[in-house]
């Protein structure tokens, strides 16, 4: 009697991005930070981004400071540069390392109290700047990594689990961007994954300072009620301003696309975000409209999301100071160092 051989279905071919790269080489190692914490859904939406944007993992370099959030580069793209910095300290060392390589993607994640408490000098000066990095704040309202003390974000009348409640005014990273020279600027929810993925794909394609405050709730210390950083919280009073698409510039822009009703803005890299209107008079290019706007919202109690400030025009750090095209981390002794004739005559002159 004649046996069927039955073979075993082929293995799928595992899906790839236009570098060939599967996304689990954009994974990193595995998160210690708390089961549901914000942050490892942010981590998550960058991996995701990464892969879909096709960026070489070894052109970017990852930055941060200290704290939970700061802990997280270690939980995505292993096979990128990472620094993980001092509390507070990151936009220096992202300044000298963009400096030393301008064609390296840069990509900083930071807390709210790394960002806005120890760090808020810093940070100032990053963005007036317009430093060419995308910057990802993690905003939990608290110092999640020593046990949950409000940070300058925390919201006046906003409750510790302790009952302690906060009396000072929160500090708005957005509105504070806006004014200090950052040229993209946005909020969003780690619990809004199709928004946060557009957001962090634009942003890859933005030449200048992009500042992404990211409302990440910290499951441990201020997830209850009272918090303003509460998922709950998060659930009730988040108000997009906008739908944020993204086509990159290398897809075919085919989504339906209704002139009255949609922005679009043009990216440096020929990219296309795409705002779908559903606050009728928002412009995202209008700076102190963008200003009135999130303190109209502050005021009402709401959490504005969304793309709320972008400028593609004004240029970079890096276009500023007219460096040469080649990376000055790679440049050899003889473009960088002035021949003895040119320090004698520099001496001649101090004669
Ligand atoms: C110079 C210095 N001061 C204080 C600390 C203690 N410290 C470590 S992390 C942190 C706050 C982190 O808060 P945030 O940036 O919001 O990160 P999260 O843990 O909430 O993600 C503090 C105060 C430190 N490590 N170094
Ligand atoms: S303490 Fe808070 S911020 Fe830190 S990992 Fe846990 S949930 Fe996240
Ligand atoms: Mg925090």
């Amino acid at each position: 009697m004649a046996t069927t051989l039955t073979l075993p279905a082929p293995a799928p071919t595992p899906k790839t991005n236009r570098l060939g790269l599967q996304v689990l080489d954009y994974r990193g190692g595995k998160t210690t930070l708390c089961a549901g914490c914000g942050h490892n859904a942010i981590s998550e939406r960058i991996i995701d981004s990464m892969y879909e944007m096709g960026i070489q993992p070894e052109r970017v370099m990852k930055l941060s400071g200290i704290g939970c959030s700061s802990k997280s580069p270690a939980y995505f793209m292993s096979r990128a540069h990472s620094f993980n910095s001092v509390h507070g300290r990151m936009p220096s060392v992202a300044t000298g390392a963009i400096l030393a390589n301008k064609t390296m993607q840069a990509l900083g994640v930071s807390g709210d109290g790394d960002t806005a408490s120890i760090g808020i000098g810093q940070f100032i000066h990053m963005m007036r700047r317009n430093l060419p990095m995308v910057y990802i704040v993690e905003d939990n309202g608290v110092y999640g990594l020593t046990k949950g003390q409000f940070s300058a974000t925390a919201d006046v009348g906003s409750k510790l689990k302790t009952g302690v409640i906060n009396d000072l005014p929160a500090i708005d990273i957005c509105t504070l961007a806006i004014e200090l020279g950052a040229t993209f600027v946005g909020r969003s929810f780690s619990g809004d994954k199709k928004q946060l993925s557009a957001m962090i794909k634009a942003s890859l394609s933005h030449n200048g300072t992009v500042i992404l405050d990211v409302i990440s709730p910290c499951v441990t210390f201020n997830d209850h009620e009272g918090s303003t950083k509460s998922y709950k919280y998060m659930q009730e009073h988040e108000e997009a301003i906008s739908e944020v698409g993204f086509v990159p510039h290398f897809q075919e822009i085919d989504v339906e696309y209704d002139p009255g009703t949609t922005y679009d803005v043009t990216m440096h890299d020929g990219s296309h975000l795409r705002l779908r209107k559903l606050h009728d008079d928002y412009n995202p290019t209008d700076r102190v409209g963008a200003v009135k706007q999130l303190m109209e919202a502050h005021a009402k109690g709401e959490v504005l999301t969304g793309v709320f400030y972008i400028d593609t025009t004004k240029p970079s750090f890096t276009d500023l100071l007219n460096l040469v095209d080649d990376p000055l981390a790679t440049l050899p002794q003889s473009r960088t160092r002035p021949t003895k004739a040119v320090l004698d005559e520099v001496m001649e002159h101090l004669k």
